[in-house]
């Protein structure tokens, strides 16, 4: 994601990088190569100009910070005018009143429907609501039966009439009662038209929504910045949702779309699966865009996904060095709940990206868990010493050579080890660490 802006960046940071104070001039480039990423990120003029004044007026008034690299400062203060200009915190829909109506709309393709099962499946998901999705697309004929499909998939109900006026299935679908939040998936324009604006104005007025939220694909760049300010001007928007961020190469939509629709980014749409949808959340975006990786989404997911007790347990086990092959497994079985070790590698921050080889580690973790799984029960527990004949099955068993049962045995004992020292050296890390 973003790779050209990012590496820009990171180039940028990589050459201010030791110097003492930044002088006017060194300033005024760093701000033009910054000023050069935006434009060529599709980020429009005017922005950017206000980006750059703001930073360059920044750059000139900071004092400099004792141990800080200069480089560093820069980016940092390019950083917190990237997080103030996608908004500052992370935005939340208040869905406390029954039924919270949503109205997604957008251009034709952009990623409503699948936005809005991803919406139902995100709601009753984190927030145990009971969802009803609307199909209001009544101009093309699959598309109420891609929202059943949709729906059923995420175990949604889905609300359809064969109507051609969308606005009497929105009356029809106000009438259905015990849901917590109804989505109302309207049918998509091919550009901004008359026409079609009128009907998505009268279904508003009909709907009634607390949200109208504008679904714009990042793939369009400014294109999709200038539709999300006419349908804020011509039918009124409460905030939007950024698709197809997956394969987004420019960040322009991102970096743009609150300060020219004047509304918050609520959600982003990162891969097909109807789970690829997080919150939107501005640091995150920035610490992609600088090249940083994404730490605020890799904590999210992990807060998901890793049972805190089993942590806590292993924990532990690791401080009291009695540390087995059996939890290694578990912490295993819980990173990958989380995602493929690829989709969480694109996640961490370039210097760590840096000190891991990423086919390496993929390997070296499948080949590990193989050869645990060739162990007893009794040697995984570490309850037996893995004697050379104990060695040999396992490697037969595992399709791997003695050499790499040596190996995975050598490192547990020094990962026991590490673990005996860790109490001792614990007092001086932050207890984050583990
Ligand atoms: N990679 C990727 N694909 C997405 C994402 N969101 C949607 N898609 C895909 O984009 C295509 C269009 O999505 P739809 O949800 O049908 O778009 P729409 O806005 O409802 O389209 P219309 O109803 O025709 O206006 C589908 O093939 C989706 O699977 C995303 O975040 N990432
Ligand atoms: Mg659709």
């Amino acid at each position: 994601m973003f790779e050209s802006i990012s590496q820009k960046f990171l180039a940028l940071k990589e050459k201010l990088r030791g110097r003492t104070v930044l002088s006017e001039e060194e300033i005024s480039s760093a701000a033009r190569e910054v000023r050069l990423a935006l434009l060529d990120a599709d980020v429009s003029y005017p922005i950017v100009s206000g980006f750059i004044k703001r930073v360059k007026e920044k750059a000139a008034g900071s004092k400099r910070i004792k141990g800080v690299d200069t480089g560093d400062q820069f980016i940092h203060i390019v950083h917190e005018e990237l997080v103030s200009l996608m908004g500052s915190e992370e935005p939340v829909l208040n869905l406390s009143h029954t039924p919270t109506r949503i109205l997604l709309a957008g251009l034709q393709g952009s990623g409503k429907t699948t936005t809005a099962a991803k919406m139902a499946r995100y709601f009753a998901l984190h927030d145990k609501k009971r969802v009803l999705l609307v199909a209001l697309d009544l101009k093309r004929p699959a598309a109420i039966e891609q929202l059943r499909i949709l729906g059923k998939s995420t175990g949604t109900d889905v609300f359809s009439r064969a109507a051609t006026d969308p606005c009497i299935v929105v009356q029809y679908a106000l009438r259905e009662t015990g849901y917590d939040v109804i989505i109302f998936d309207s049918a998509g324009r091919l550009a901004v038209d008359g026409e079609l604006m009128q009907e998505l104005a009268e279904v508003k007025k009909i709907c009634d929504p607390q949200y109208t939220l504008f679904v714009a694909n990042s793939h369009l760049g400014q294109d999709a910045v200038n539709t999300a300010r006419t349908f804020a001007e011509e039918i009124g928007i409460d905030g939007s949702i950024l698709t197809m961020l997956d394969g987004a190469s420019r960040a322009g939509a991102a970096l743009s779309i609150r300060e020219a629709s004047g509304k918050p980014l609520y959600f982003e749409g990162v891969g097909e699966h109807l789970e690829d949808l997080q919150p939107f959340n501005a640091k995150s975006m920035a610490d992609r865009i600088l090249g940083m990786g994404d730490v605020v989404n890799l904590v999210r997911k992990a807060k998901i996904h890793i049972d805190e007790k089993q942590q806590e347990e292993l924990k532990k086990k690791f401080l009291k060095a009695a540390f087995t092959y059996d939890d290694y497994l578990k912490q295993m079985a819980m990173m990958r709940r989380m995602g493929s070790f690829k989709s969480l590698f694109k996640m961490l921050p370039g210097e760590m990206r840096n000190m891991i080889d990423e086919g390496g580690a993929e390997s070296n973790f499948k080949s590990m868990e193989a050869m645990i799984l060739s162990m007893t029960l009794k040697e995984r527990s570490g309850l037996v010493e893995l004697e050379p004949s104990r060695r040999r099955r396992i490697a037969l068993g595992s399709g791997k050579n003695i050499e790499d049962v040596n190996r995975l045995v050598k490192d547990f004992k020094k990962l026991k080890q590490f673990s005996k020292q860790m109490p001792k050296m614990k007092k001086h890390f932050n207890s984050t660490l583990m």
